[in-house]
């Protein structure tokens, strides 16, 4: 099956990146570190856990994808319903149409897509080029998304998912017409479906192609979703690293997208970081630039079409030294062993 063909095909490039992360970077100091083994397997499973609930969600592709859906969406009501408190009349409406009133929610979703369970169908991405600068020293990452999509019926609407992202700047530019962006009307978070809302004042047409610019940032929070931050000692020395975790629904956490397992694109990652630490994700690194002030960009190469929780990235602080354990055990090994039991 095609799709699976390509899950082998990201894990076997995912565990090429690390083994090629892990191994060619010698460091100079010969220092004898050893890791603690729990260390290592636990950041192994995090990533295998990763691989296998996206190689579970691919073979049930659209019956996991309803539920998990619909279970995210009931949480994340239940969850944002002390930030809907300060907003009344929304509230209210909120929780009229999740008591099952049918016709009253369909009412109102003609003029206001942005309240449907699922995203409109009206828009279809095909590419994103996602940058981000990942800040250790305080938890931060800014970044920048552009996003191509085709427009599949007319729409004045551009909706897509984002949560705790604080959206800055929004441009959206019609393929037809390069040089000046479209007129915003309003723009908007919505909370209780976790998607951001840009309301054109012209609407897009069928088979034609748009892109949008979004800048956001946001925090990495310590929590085993979206981009996470998690930690290690070492030496008795605290290290951090921050991980993905998309599957079911998290990349929105990440940068706004089509959170939909139905909507499948191409994807190109570049990441900024500093000096001290190593990035890696699905692909393996197409070009590396270096700052002056110990800052590193890894452009990772474009990803074959795929749903947005596919995605997966890490910052850390594994070195060559780092890696080999007490019985000179090479991280990537472990790695390999592991991807191997699952995958191959
Ligand atoms: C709350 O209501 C105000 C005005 O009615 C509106 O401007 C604002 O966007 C609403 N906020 C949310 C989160 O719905
Ligand atoms: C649904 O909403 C309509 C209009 O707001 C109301 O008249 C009707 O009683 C509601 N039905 C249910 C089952 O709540
Ligand atoms: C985090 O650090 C970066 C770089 O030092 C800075 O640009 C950013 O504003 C900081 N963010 C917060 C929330 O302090
Ligand atoms: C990363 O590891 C190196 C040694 O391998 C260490 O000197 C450096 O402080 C670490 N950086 C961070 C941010 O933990
Ligand atoms: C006009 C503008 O800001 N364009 C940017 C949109 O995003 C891409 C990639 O993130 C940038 O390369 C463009 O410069």
């Amino acid at each position: 099956m095609g799709i699976e063909d390509a899950s082998m095909r990201n894990g076997r490039a995912l565990s090429d990146q690390w083994a090629d992360s892990v191994v060619v970077r010698p460091r100079t100091t010969e220092q004898h570190i050893t890791v603690n083994e729990r260390l290592v397997l636990g950041f192994a499973i995090s990533i295998l856990t990763l691989i296998v609930v996206t190689a579970i969600a691919i073979t049930l592709r659209i019956s996991f994808e309803r539920i998990t859906l619909s279970v995210s969406f009931e949480r994340c009501a239940a969850e944002s319903s002390g930030a809907l408190a300060a907003n009344g009349s929304s509230n209210s409406k909120w929780k009229q149409s999740r008591d099952g009133n049918i016709s009253h929610r369909d009412s109102e979703d003609g003029q206001q897509p942005w309240r449907h369970l699922r995203l409109p169908a009206t828009l279809r991405p095909r590419h994103y080029d996602l940058r981000l600068s990942v800040y250790m020293e305080n938890f931060t990452f800014s970044g920048e998304v552009n996003i191509e999509f085709e427009c599949v019926h007319s729409t004045k609407f551009i909706v897509l998912h984002t949560d705790r992202l604080l959206v800055e700047k929004v441009l959206v530019y019609s393929d037809s017409k390069k040089a000046s962006a479209m007129r915003i009307q309003r723009r908007f978070h919505y909370q209780p479906k976790q998607v951001y809302v840009i309301a054109l004042h012209r609407e897009m047409k069928p088979l034609r192609t748009y892109k949008i610019n979004i800048t956001f940032h946001a925090h990495i929070e310590h929590e085993l979703l979206g981009f996470f931050r998690s930690s290690y000692v070492l030496n008795g020395e605290r290290r951090f690293l921050a991980v993905t975790q998309f599957s079911p629904t998290h990349a929105r956490k990440a940068f706004p997208c089509f959170d939909e397992p139905i909507y499948k694109a191409t994807f190109r990652v570049s990441l900024k970081h500093e000096s001290s630490y190593q990035s890696l994700s699905n692909m393996p690194v197409e070009a590396s630039t270096s700052d002056e002030d110990g800052w590193v960009t890894n452009h990772f190469s474009r990803t074959p079409r795929m749903s947005t929780y596919y995605l997966a990235w890490a910052v850390c602080n594994f070195t060559y030294r780092e890696a080999v354990t007490d019985n000179g055990v090479v991280v990537s090994h472990i790695l390999r062993s592991y991807y191997s039991r699952t995958l191959f």
